[in-house]
């Protein structure tokens, strides 16, 4: 939370909403949100412009400002990957944001364009990966590892040692024991309790978790 730089909200829904919230209490300048959907333009977000599309970005300077991607998931976070993609090949940089509120160790590693929302607790030696998202109150424990662009849902539990791959989703209140390995593209759904490795493109729900299907054919599309 050290740059003086104003940022841009790519977004303006749920999530764009917590982060003008956060970023708001920390007294970083907001120049505007953007949208994909024109109805959405000229509203606000808790008195932030809805200012238009992505195409507004363009007009800054990379240094001059920084993004925050306001893009959340209630799936895997394809989209969220895809803008991120799309505007770091541009040149700009995403803020890295940790709510004051959220207790991380001097030990662990956030990589950039993070987002740890209120309450969240990130453990000893933990690692999250780029553009992922720890949400309200969840709970990464020591030595886990969490690649790029994951949602960990509100009040996900990780216990120590878990290691999950890229663009992951974990549902609001889902749990995995310790030093359980998760692929990537991988589903967790709400409230799940997972006590076994999940293999890459699946989706697991219910205690203990079993797997109900495979989302090979969305991941793919997302790298393309
Ligand atoms: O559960 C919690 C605490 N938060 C959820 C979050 C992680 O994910 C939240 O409840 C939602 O389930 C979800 O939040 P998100 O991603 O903000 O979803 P929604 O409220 O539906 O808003 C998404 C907004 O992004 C819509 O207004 C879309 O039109 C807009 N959008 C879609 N694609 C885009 C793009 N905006 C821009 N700027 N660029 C895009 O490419």
């Amino acid at each position: 939370m050290n740059t003086t730089k104003p940022v841009i909200i790519i977004g303006s829904g749920g999530h764009a909403k917590v982060l003008v919230d956060a970023l708001q209490s920390i007294g970083n300048e907001i120049l505007f949100c953007t949208d994909v959907d024109p109805a959405r333009f000229g509203q606000s977000v808790l008195g932030i412009l809805v200012a238009g599309g992505d195409v507004m970005i363009g007009n800054h300077s990379p240094d001059s400002i920084e993004l925050v991607n306001g893009l959340g998931s209630i799936g895997i976070p394809e989209l969220r990957h895809r803008v991120a993609l799309r505007w770091k090949n541009a040149g700009f940089a995403f803020r890295t944001l940790i709510h004051p509120s959220a207790t991380i160790s001097s030990t662990a590693a956030i990589e950039s364009g993070v987002q740890v929302m209120a309450g969240a607790v990130i453990q000893t030696s933990a690692r999250i990966g780029d553009s992922s998202i720890i949400n309200t109150h969840a709970s990464v424990d020591h030595d886990c590892v969490i690649g790029a662009c994951c949602h960990i849902g509100p009040g996900a539990t990780l216990s120590g040692g878990v290691q999950i791959g890229e663009l992951c989703h974990m549902g609001t209140g889902a749990r995995i024991i310790q030093n359980i390995r998760i692929g990537s593209g991988v589903l967790i759904g709400a409230g799940a309790t997972v006590i076994r490795d999940v293999p890459d493109n699946t989706t697991v729900v219910g205690t203990p978790a079993t797997r109900i299907s495979s989302n090979a054919s969305r991941i793919s599309k997302t790298h393309e």
